[in-house]
């Protein structure tokens, strides 16, 4: 059995660690439950694509340079554990938090984001009920957030944040975006070329 004390006091001897933070992960990924697990998996599609790799251990990096980890954090289950992932961000060396709730009262996110301030959180609403509560920050307390369910979007912005200290992802975010401008050249291509019916036909 695993305890909130415990989860809390993990994070908070890692943030005390003073480890590079070339071996800790660079993106926190948290959601509210296990139940948002298939909306999150966008996230790890993108950092899949854009060569990260999940780093389960914090004290034994994976050999891809770039990393994210992933914790199951409720604003409402579990707030002391919330609290303290938000607190410990910075120290633990994480750039960007992606955060996903779900729900009408989604309030993982934004209040994360004033507990890690001034590391950026990128919210995602896991359904279209939950964007009201996600996104209404007051002024003063920012949150980035994507739109319900884009939680592939908010890896790329995630990477995108990471890219202005590195190089490399801001080459691997351009390659990405010319392989997506050439997949919908081709498509927009084979759609006029073969005609609406034939296409229609190709893709069924
Ligand atoms: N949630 C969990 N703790 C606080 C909130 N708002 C959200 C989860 C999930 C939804 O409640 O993010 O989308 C339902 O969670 P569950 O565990 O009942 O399936």
């Amino acid at each position: 059995m695993t305890t909130v004390r415990e989860l809390v006091d993990r994070l908070e001897s890692e943030a005390a660690s003073d480890t590079d933070s070339a071996d800790t992960p660079d993106v926190g990924v948290i959601m509210g439950s296990d139940s948002d697990l298939d909306t999150m998996r966008g996230a790890f599609d993108a950092f899949a694509e854009l060569g990260f790799a999940e780093q389960t251990e914090f004290h034994d990096p994976p050999s891809a340079r770039f990393s994210y980890e992933t914790y199951v954090v409720s604003a409402h289950r579990t707030p002391s554990l919330m609290a303290a992932y938000g607190e410990t961000a910075a120290d633990r060396g994480l750039d960007v938090v992606i955060a996903g709730a779900g729900g009408k009262s989604a309030d993982l996110p934004n209040v994360t984001a004033s507990f890690a301030y001034p590391v950026p959180v990128i919210g995602v609403p896991v359904q279209e009920k939950s964007v009201d509560s996600v996104i209404g920050m007051p002024t003063g307390a920012p949150l980035v957030a994507v739109d319900a369910g884009k939680s592939f979007n908010a890896a790329l912005s995630a990477v995108q944040v990471l890219a202005r200290e590195h190089e490399t992802l801001r080459e691997r975010l351009v390659d990405y975006h010319d392989d997506l401008q050439t997949d919908v050249a081709g498509v927009s291509r084979r759609l006029h070329d073969e005609g609406v019916s034939a296409f229609g036909a190709d893709s069924e």
